[in-house]
């Protein structure tokens, strides 16, 4: 039989069945993907989940330590000799990553190869490696095994730097480096853990041997390899999965989409490329040097507002010295940022206020309430065509306030293009505050000193018995997450 006429026989022995046991007569209805409360479409593109997750890892430290502690240099050139690696006790990444906690930070990505191609851990590819080093303490030294070993006991989130660029190795320039050396390396530290969060593959290269190092490393096939050992782990720089915000100097531009490249990024961008800002908290460089200094507290404080609150990640940096510890100076300044954090940003006073919005989505689940419940997956949001909204935060009494902290639900994408901030002490009049700051991108965290002042963010204050934002432009409806205020 001719198939439609197939069909049209099936239909009428159903619909004649069906009748028989008095069932409704069959009737085709429109197909439609249920969205009971009327969920937002995300605007794309969208992290995934490894990168959300890293974001908010936020805050970490950095530890540069390896060849170049012992020979007062910042690049070595692979040629010194493996006895030159001499620490006068055993190295204690656990020193390293107990300051660095109290300084506010969640995790930390120590060196194990640096461009010198040395590597602080017993290596199966290469014998220029602590286990030719110049005493017991070096010979003994596992930097990777004891930094990972001090994360997870500290409650941190660790990580490893591997130089791509290998001034040591003989190979390096032909695909015997990347597959003998380069990729087996990434392997064996990979496999030493599968809680790793991050891995850092700097793109910087000197020497005379030419590559192109978008081709060269075979990333690709690294970065798979990777994934299957330490699923949760992103690839930075090189790797191709969150980007350097273009300075070492502690901070990024205040507009920052977490798409495209560089310090602003790009609202077009096509990729979710979010951005990392690392800096050096010493006076002199990466690794350490005899004299150095770290920078004061306040300092590094502002470097804070200038990176995570201007959605980015924070890396910076402290190096151990030959000792394998902090050195005390350090150690003063972390204290010290620790305790500013703490009193900047402990006491959140928007829960205690009454919040209200201008405009809020129907569906039922996204009240302005949603920004101060302190649940990350809850958020405030307007219908689709609604980009421009206020939400206004009342206390009782009058509370001194210094910074307003947002956050929008990135998981449907980054929106929010402009935003106003206003005051008022009276409770009825509005003044607009922070004016010579460029309040336009939010994404997954923005602190906006309301003084407008990153210098010196931590001032008098204001009395206040209100606070509003004003939503003025964004792609699609804002979805914020969290509002804060300090
Ligand atoms: C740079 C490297 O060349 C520096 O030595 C340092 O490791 C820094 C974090 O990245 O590009």
């Amino acid at each position: 039989m001719h198939r439609t006429g197939l069909k049209a026989l099936l239909l009428c022995l159903f619909v004649g069945y069906s009748g028989m046991l008095g069932a409704q007569p069959f009737s085709l209805q429109k197909q439609e993907l249920a969205n009971p409360y009327n969920e937002p479409r995300p605007v794309f593109p969208v992290p995934t989940e490894n990168q959300i997750r890293w974001q908010e890892t936020e805050f970490y430290a950095f530890f540069h330590f390896g060849m170049n502690t012992f020979t007062d240099v910042e690049w070595g050139n692979g040629q010194e000799d493996e006895k030159l690696f001499q620490p006068t006790a055993a190295p204690d990444p656990e020193q390293w990553l107990r300051l660095v906690k109290a300084g506010g930070m969640r995790g930390g990505i120590v060196t194990v190869k640096h461009h010198d191609g040395f590597c602080t851990w017993p290596t199966a590819t290469t014998s220029h490696s602590v286990v030719n080093a110049g005493n017991d303490y070096g010979r003994q030294t596992n930097i990777p095994r004891d930094f990972q070993k001090a994360a997870r006991k500290l409650g941190m989130k660790y990580g490893f730097y591997v130089s791509p660029w290998d001034a040591n190795s003989p190979y390096y320039g032909t695909d015997r480096y990347v597959k003998e050396v380069f990729h087996k390396q990434i392997v064996e530290l990979a496999s030493l853990g599968s809680d790793q969060f991050e891995m850092w593959f700097d793109g910087a290269k000197g020497g005379n041997v030419k590559i192109d190092a978008s081709i060269y490393y075979d990333m690709p096939n690294i970065r798979d390899s990777v994934h299957v050992l330490c699923p949760q782990l992103i690839m930075w720089g090189l790797g191709g999965e969150a980007r350097w915000c273009g300075t070492e100097s502690g901070y990024t531009n205040e507009t920052t989409w977490s798409m495209g490249e560089g310090l602003s990024g790009n609202e077009d961008g096509w990729l979710w490329m979010p951005s990392e800002v690392d800096t050096k908290a010493t006076d002199k460089g990466w690794f350490w040097h005899p004299g150095e200094v770290c920078r004061d507290s306040e300092e590094l404080f502002k470097m804070y507002l200038q990176s995570v609150g201007r959605n980015a990640t924070f890396i910076l940096n402290f190096p151990p010295d030959r000792t394998g510890k902090l050195p005390a100076s350090d150690s003063i300044q972390l204290v010290a940022l620790g305790e500013k954090l703490k009193t900047r940003f402990g006491n959140d006073l928007a829960p205690k206020a009454k919040i209200s919005a201008s405009a809020t989505r129907t569906g039922g689940r996204y009240s302005a309430k949603n920004l101060t419940d302190g649940n990350k997956d809850t958020y405030w949001a307007t219908n689709d065509e609604e980009t421009d909204a206020t939400v206004t935060l009342r206390w009782k009494r009058p509370q001194t306030v210094r910074y307003l902290m947002l956050q929008e639900y990135i998981r449907k994408g980054q929106r929010v293009r402009n935003f106003e901030i206003e005051i008022t002490t009276d409770g009825t009049h509005w003044t607009p505050v922070a004016q010579n700051i460029e309040t336009t991108t939010i994404g997954y965290k923005r602190i906006v000193p309301l003084n407008g002042s990153v210098e010196h963010s931590y001032g008098e204050g204001f009395r206040v018995k209100g606070i509003r934002v004003h939503i003025s432009d964004s792609r699609a409806c804002p979805l914020l997450s969290r509002l804060s205020v300090y």
